[in-house]
């Protein structure tokens, strides 16, 4: 598996500065499509502890998620670490380093109705910092109408904090008891909004902002639609755990005190270490 990772333009950075998400087309060698797709086969039929299923068991109407399996899963883990991905979003954040937060696998079977509801990523993570981004990768095809994503452009800079949104629809996994504002009625009024989204292939990154909202519709098409994203820690990181943050790394996991960077190698290992200046 190649680790080939493809470096942002100048033009891709100035985009994700200004518009909070940029599509780097080809971003992840095609050697890593089979071996990642297994791993989600393997995960659909026999998922691991973090997972989100609208529909157990089922082929069709299906919105799958695990996520956290890097610790457990080397072929996951190399694609993290090993890839280029964690220097592609470093770069794009304008960041000397980039720590692995969590992977997430992402799947749509067809006929998926439920979309996915437009909400920020910061809020559900016990982070706060502007450098801090996901690189989703598509491996399988996707159009905007069929299951791609979707942002508000722009909206990372509302300097707005939302409270998290269920993925199904049950409540929340873990909690209930969140900071934040409601998300905006994006789709009751999306003249009022920015909204871009991107067409994908394999091997295809949308790297996005963890402030920016973003959403995607169900999925219509006749294929299922998988992605992986990594989600990443930059310089400007800081461990901010709270009431409704994700329970996958809870401070009772770390030494990390609240408010200081988490420089924990074991729990986010540095895909991307700063270099040292003398
Ligand atoms: O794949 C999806 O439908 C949603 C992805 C997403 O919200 C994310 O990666 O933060």
């Amino acid at each position: 598996m190649s680790s080939s990772g493809r470096q942002p333009t100048v033009e891709q950075r100035e985009r994700f500065q200004s518009d909070g998400v940029v599509k780097i087309p080809a971003a992840v060698d095609p050697s890593w499509f089979e071996p990642l797709l297994t791993v989600v086969d393997r995960e659909l039929a026999n998922p691991g502890q973090w997972v989100t299923d609208s529909n157990p068991g089922a082929t069709t109407d299906r919105l799958f998620t695990s996520r956290y399996l890097w610790p457990t899963d080397e072929t996951v883990r190399r694609f993290a670490l090993e890839s280029g991905i964690g220097n592609l979003v470093a770069d794009l954040l304008g960041s000397d380093s980039a720590r692995l937060y969590f992977d997430h696998t992402l799947v749509k079977e067809p006929g998926t109705t439920a979309p996915t509801p437009w909400h920020q990523d910061i809020p559900y993570w016990p982070f706060q910092g502007k450098q801090i981004a996901s690189a989703w990768v598509a491996l399988t095809p996707a159009t905007v109408n069929e299951s791609s994503l979707e942002f508000v452009r722009g909206s990372q800079g509302w300097d707005a904090y939302y409270a998290p949104e269920s993925f199904t629809e049950s409540s929340i996994e873990w909690a209930d008891d969140f900071d934040g504002d409601r998300v905006p009625d994006i789709d009751g009024s999306r003249q009022d909004f920015d909204v871009i989204g991107f067409d994908v292939e394999p091997g295809d990154a949308i790297v996005f902002s963890s402030w920016i909202l973003h959403g995607a519709p169900g999925n219509s098409g006749s294929h299922r639609r998988v992605a992986v994203s990594t989600r990443w820690l930059g310089d400007d990181a800081v461990w901010f755990p709270h009431p409704g943050s994700d329970p996958t790394v809870t401070q009772e996991h770390v030494s990390i005190q609240p408010g200081s960077y988490p420089a924990d190698d074991v729990r986010f290992p540095l895909a991307v270490a700063a270099q040292a200046t003398i």
